[in-house]
């Protein structure tokens, strides 16, 4: 029977299953070639721990759980963003050295440049994951979203918070709402800048903050954005990941009462070229001490003034100390451990008292 012998209902009803089908290939392959790209950069912490047991939320090993399997643990994923890992670490990130942040920079720098990557997440401990995201947001320049994630309980605990802040972090790194935003840290639904965000609390789930307020949440696997960082970052920073082979050493010496001079001056025998004062207050310098930061001074050491209070520090120029004076730098708003990281890269760059603080300013 040739077609035209079929009745014209019958021709019709074939003409639109084809149509159909067409249309809805088209949408099935679209909607395939719609899910981004995005690589999971796996470098430890609690987000890849296990306890002996579901009661252990806060008793368990860091760094067990390979990349592969936390990949594996999200079939949600499969609707979300077209995923791949790559186990560049496998440490409780209070391990972290600065070898171990050059090379997670420069291995996102070169990511970045595929055409084939969306976005990256970085699966870390929460111990430090505010300075990597705080250094990636300063030196690796893209667009394309960077998103640090983290987790409070290990996948073996109840309510345990690490499988949603995956995904929510996948969610952000293949969203095209989150490019140009910076490095993120995506925790507890919440999305907050890498350079604002600090771990404010050891032990709760909400335990990113920052000072400054999120920048957006993450709600059944849809961002929404309220705010975004005022500060230079990414593609508008001075700073290229690609042109630095070396970090500096830049200590912290914690200041509170009855301090003394001890590990300022250990500091200096061990060359660190900067020491940050974890002051008390805005940055409060002991009578005592002044005598001996002006020394080191003196002998080519920058002394950086930052505050260890709480819920975030502001530390004036020439309020508490007279810095002009003494040529010292403050940190502005950083934390001490956020100040060790723009120090440490933008001595990479110079060594000039009034750049280094324009510096402090800008970023
Ligand atoms: N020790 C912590 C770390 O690896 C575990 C964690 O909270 O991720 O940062």
């Amino acid at each position: 029977m040739r077609f035209r012998q079929f009745s014209g209902f019958a021709r019709a009803l074939f003409l639109s299953m084809v149509l159909l089908g067409g249309v809805l290939g088209a949408q099935f392959s679209h909607a395939e070639a719609a899910k981004p790209n995005v690589v999971i950069l796996a470098t430890g912490g609690t987000i890849a721990g296990a306890g002996a047991d579901a009661m252990n939320s806060a008793t368990y090993q860091a760094a067990k759980v390979p990349v592969d399997k936390l990949i594996a643990g999200l079939p949600q994923l499969e609707k979300i963003a077209t995923v791949r890992g790559e186990q560049v670490f496998q440490i409780a990130s209070e391990s972290f050295r600065n070898d171990n942040l050059l090379a997670l920079g420069k291995r996102v720098a070169a990511l970045v440049k595929q055409n084939d990557v969306d976005g990256i997440v970085i699966t870390h401990g929460t111990d430090t994951a505010e300075e990597t995201a705080y250094f990636l947001n300063l030196v690796v320049k893209t667009e394309k979203p960077i998103v640090v994630v983290a987790s409070m309980r290990p996948g073996t605990a109840i309510s345990a918070d690490g499988a949603l802040n995956l995904l929510n972090a996948i969610t952000v790194a293949g969203s095209k709402d989150a490019r140009g935003k910076g490095a993120l840290v995506v925790m507890n639904d919440t999305i907050n800048s890498g350079r604002d965000v600090s771990k404010m609390i050891n032990i709760r789930p909400d335990a990113f903050q920052s000072p400054w307020g999120p920048l957006g949440l993450v709600v059944e696997g849809k961002s929404y954005w309220f705010r975004k960082l005022d500060k230079r970052h990414t593609t508008t920073s001075e700073f290229d990941i690609e042109k630095i082979d070396a970090l500096p050493l830049v200590e912290i010496a914690y200041a509170a009462g009855n301090v003394n001079d001890t590990a300022y001056r250990a500091f200096a025998k061990t060359g660190a070229k900067a020491i940050i004062h974890a002051g008390p207050g805005n940055g409060s310098v002991a009578g005592t001490l002044v005598p001996t930061l002006q020394e080191l001074r003196g002998k080519g050491l920058h002394i950086i003034r930052s505050s260890h209070v709480n819920a975030g520090g502001f530390v004036l120029r020439n309020a508490e100390q007279p810095d002009d004076k003494y040529d010292w730098l403050v940190a502005h708003d950083l934390n001490p451990q956020k100040a060790r990281i723009l120090a440490t890269v933008a001595l990479t760059a110079t060594n000039d008292t009034k750049e280094l603080q324009r510096i402090f300013m800008e970023y």
